[in-house]
């Protein structure tokens, strides 16, 4: 067989907020039997999803679409404020899993405001951690920037009275570009004391770059609707990786395009499971004679408790 040398990114995969969203799920069905139902998968990954769907978790996309006597979750990207306080006005049992570093963006845009602050967030229109983040104010309230060339088209109401904050799973390189813009523009606007870019985020990217030069191709598991996960795509290939594929899982990997590697650098977004990761490694065992380089740029160790509802027994 072929050799190929397999760069495997460190860290990769789960964070910290997606281990608990998940977690929150598991400990709901246990606590009070299934059906519970999630607003929103719990995180973008099908594996995952399917995972819960099958031990009686029922994803929806609106609150009108759960029973009132039933528990309902909030997924990892966060909610619009609108959502909890209609849960609570028909006295549902609601379970907030919104990662806690979303919900620092969702606090830091509430104290900018409170302050006589307009918002300006960057991130991607119509993604549900932007939809609820930008939720946690009244409507037209908070300026969204997808680009620079946004930052220049920007209306505001006093450019000395501005403060900004982001989407936590945004490049890293290109977030900075988009800021330098609104820092040249807006000389006082306020921004967050260090990124609202996670760390998960950035360790993740971190770990592509420092792959990317060795690797004839790199392949990123993660889903569709990843924003990290697609963003690490991104950093792939713009860190002079000429062919950087986003796959779900190892049937979606693309022989053809693979042919004649000699190194494949390996990573998997945010929410994408271990077992999916193995599973690629193993496809690519059965076709190469593979050694396994760990690339490891950073180590996590950051754990997040799930709300106490959960900690107390049924
Ligand atoms: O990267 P996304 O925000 O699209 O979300 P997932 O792929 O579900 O990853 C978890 C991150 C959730 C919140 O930051
Ligand atoms: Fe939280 Fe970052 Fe993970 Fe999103 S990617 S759930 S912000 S730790």
């Amino acid at each position: 067989m072929t050799p190929l040398t397999l760069y495997l990114a460190a860290p990769r995969g789960f964070c910290a907020g997606v281990d608990r969203a998940i977690k929150i799920v598991e400990l709901a069905l246990q606590k009070w039997g299934a059906p519970v139902y999630v607003r929103h998968e719990i995180v973008h990954n099908k594996y995952v999803v399917d995972g819960l769907r099958a031990k009686g978790a029922v994803f929806v996309e609106e609150l009108d679409e759960c029973p009132v006597d039933r528990p309902v979750i909030f997924s990892a990207h966060g909610v619009p404020k609108s959502v909890p306080a209609a849960a609570e006005a028909r006295q549902m049992i609601a379970v907030d899993a919104t990662c806690p570093l979303v919900t620092k963006v969702h606090n830091e845009a509430a104290r900018h405001s409170e302050a006589g602050l307009q918002m300006v967030m960057i991130g991607h229109a119509g993604h549900p951690e932007t939809v609820g983040t930008m939720g946690q104010l009244p409507e037209g309230e908070v300026l969204l920037v997808e680009t620079v060339e946004d930052v220049a088209a920007l209306n505001v109401r006093d450019p000395a009275k501005l403060a900004y904050i982001t989407q936590t799973t945004l490049s890293v390189d290109d977030t900075a570009g988009i800021v330098a813009a609104l820092n040249t523009r807006f000389p006082n606007i306020l921004g967050p004391h260090k990124e609202d870019i996670c760390y998960a985020t950035t360790n993740r990217q971190a770990a592509v770059k420092a792959i990317a030069g060795k690797i004839d191709a790199l392949l990123v598991i993660g889903a569709p609707n990843s924003s990290n996960s697609l963003r690490l795509v991104e950093v792939g290939r713009a860190a002079g990786c000429a062919y950087a594929q986003l796959v779900q899982r190892a049937s979606e990997i693309d022989w053809r395009a693979l042919e004649g590697i000699r190194s494949l650098g390996v990573t998997a977004g945010a929410s994408a499971p271990e077992e999916l990761v193995n599973e690629v490694i193993d496809a690519f065992r059965a076709r190469f004679a593979v050694t396994v380089e760990l690339v490891e740029t950073a180590q996590e160790n950051i754990e997040f408790k799930v709300p106490r509802l959960l900690r107390e027994p049924a």
